[in-house]
């Protein structure tokens, strides 16, 4: 039986569309979209595609050749993915031309059948690797990205193991991979790493994506919501999985030239119907982090329950479910929280910076400071949330201290990392401001530290600051919270499977 589809994903013009209106409708919506006209000046489109509209798989070998990269085996399962090996793009490339695209491999009902010895090049650090070749440019709509961002300059977690951490150093560089692979290929069901959003460009090809929202996706699941489906066109089990037939897809082919914006937790699958190329980043921001911590939050339970029969013998219980859930998702609660202090001194650095000049032509702009109240306003959340966990917040000695971390050449670069984030020129705001000149100490974040919290190591200490930030800010603006903190609510109503 097929799947009941109950729509299209919306196409727009993006050309035609204002960051805010992308705000409204779809970050904070967390609805998909397909977007286009926005990949016309991009080198990669150029380069990497021959006359025909066809992967120019001879640029890849002369040029790139000599990457190595992560090839999943289309028709291997291991545990809840493709089976992946290591080769280089010349070799990848000299198997791709075997393979006769026009053998019909697109029929993907039943696709393990369909796609034997098919590979797909995944999760290829391109940017990382290759820097000075600037393939695109990240869209607008994307830019707002703090896992990207940060991961330039930090490492998300380090690990004492150092054959773990060798391993870690290039699989969690980056989130901004390319994607190579020849009509019949595919991914798996699934939902992002962190429950971040992504974004997908198809530089040349044509994918056929199936998604499920998070209100459906539990039906996909196990009765104990431990697995879910792998391949959403095999013979899925009833016995197994009891409402995979109730469940209603979202569908969308993305042609050539067009990007898809993949919300937060939304399940899906997807198919290559022709020999496609496309450009994928994962990120986060103040509307999804909420989501983010959630995940964190389902994954810490599920390392520690793992784990729950050896607690009486074990000496540091807390310490490794934190070590093992920063090895099952890539960070724990520690990481986390070093993340988001580091990120709100960012930000009251910048929102200082923005007032000083105040009311000269160097200042800052509207979308800046509205962003910057923005980001606070969602780190404080979650960062109340945070408060909540006692065994880590008991046994975590995370000291942060705020002149010591400005001093560090790695935060100066985060601040201006961030600052051009929400650079917009000609953009005034001077209307939003209630007094006509807010001062430089009146908001100075040494001020604000010092006054409320000079040492950060439990998340009330956060709370604190940000709150006298926000206090400090609704006295010289018109902004308040900007009506952010319900937008930020429609997202944490959503359930995480
Ligand atoms: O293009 C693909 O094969 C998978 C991409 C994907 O799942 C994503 O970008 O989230």
């Amino acid at each position: 039986m097929g799947l009941k589809i109950g729509g299209q994903v919306e196409k727009i013009d993006g050309r035609r569309l204002s960051y805010n209106q992308f705000c409204e409708r779809f970050l904070q919506k967390n609805e998909p979209v397909v977007l286009t006209g926005l990949m016309d000046d991009w080198r990669a489109c150029r380069d990497w595609v021959n006359h025909n509209a066809q992967p120019n798989l001879h640029f890849f070998a002369t040029h790139f050749g000599n990457s190595t990269v992560q090839v999943a085996e289309c028709s291997k399962k291991e545990f809840t993915d493709q089976a992946r090996v290591e080769m280089s793009v010349s070799e990848f490339i000299g198997n791709w031309g075997k393979i006769s695209s026009t053998e019909g491999n697109s029929n993907y009902s039943g696709s393990a059948e369909n796609s034997q010895s098919l590979l797909y090049l995944k999760d290829w650090h391109f940017v990382k690797e290759y820097p000075d070749y600037v393939a695109y440019s990240t869209p607008l709509f994307f830019r707002d990205d703090w896992l990207n961002l940060y991961l330039d300059i930090y490492h998300m977690h380090r690990d004492p193991d150092t054959t773990y951490r060798e391993k870690n150093e290039v699989n969690c560089s980056d989130y901004r991979f390319v994607y190579m692979g020849a009509k019949g290929t595919w991914t798996p069901f699934h939902a992002d790493v962190f429950r971040s959003y992504s974004w997908s460009a198809n530089v040349c090809g044509k994918k056929k994506w199936h998604f499920l929202s998070p209100s459906q996706c539990r039906l996909a699941f196990d009765r104990n919501v431990k697995n879910c489906v792998y391949d959403i066109f095999a013979d899925v089990s009833e016995k197994q999985f009891p409402g995979f037939r109730k469940a209603v897809w979202l569908e969308c082919t993305q042609e050539e030239k067009e990007i898809i914006f993949v919300p937060s937790g939304w399940y899906h699958q997807v198919h290559n119907e022709a020999d496609t190329i496309s450009i994928n980043h994962n990120w986060f921001n103040a509307y999804n982090l909420p989501l983010v911590w959630k995940l964190l939050v389902k994954d810490y339970y599920e390392a520690k329950e793992y784990i729950e029969d050896i607690k009486d013998i074990c000496d540091d219980f807390e310490g490794l479910c934190q070590r093992n859930l920063a090895a099952n998702t890539g960070m724990n609660f520690s990481d986390f929280f070093i993340f988001i202090t580091r990120f709100s001194f960012a930000n009251l650095i910048i929102l200082h910076n923005n007032l000083k000049d105040y009311p000269g032509p160097l200042f800052g702009s509207c979308f800046h400071i509205r962003n910057l109240i923005l980001n606070l306003t969602s780190i404080k959340r979650v960062a109340l949330k945070m408060q909540s966990m006692n065994d880590w917040r008991e046994n975590s000695r995370i000291s942060l201290d705020f002149e010591e971390i400005a001093k560090e050449p790695e935060f100066a670069q985060l601040c201006f990392a961030l600052h051009r984030t929400y650079e917009i020129p000609n953009e005034s705001c001077k209307q939003f401001f209630k007094v006509n000149n807010p001062g430089r100490a009146y908001l100075s974040p040494l001020n604000i530290v010092e006054a409320t919290c000079p040492n950060i190591s439990v998340p009330e200490d956060l709370v604190r600051v940000i709150d006298c930030a926000l206090e400090k800010l609704s006295v010289v603006t018109n902004m308040g919270d900007l009506g952010y903190s319900s937008a930020l609510d429609v997202l944490e109503t959503l359930t995480i499977s």
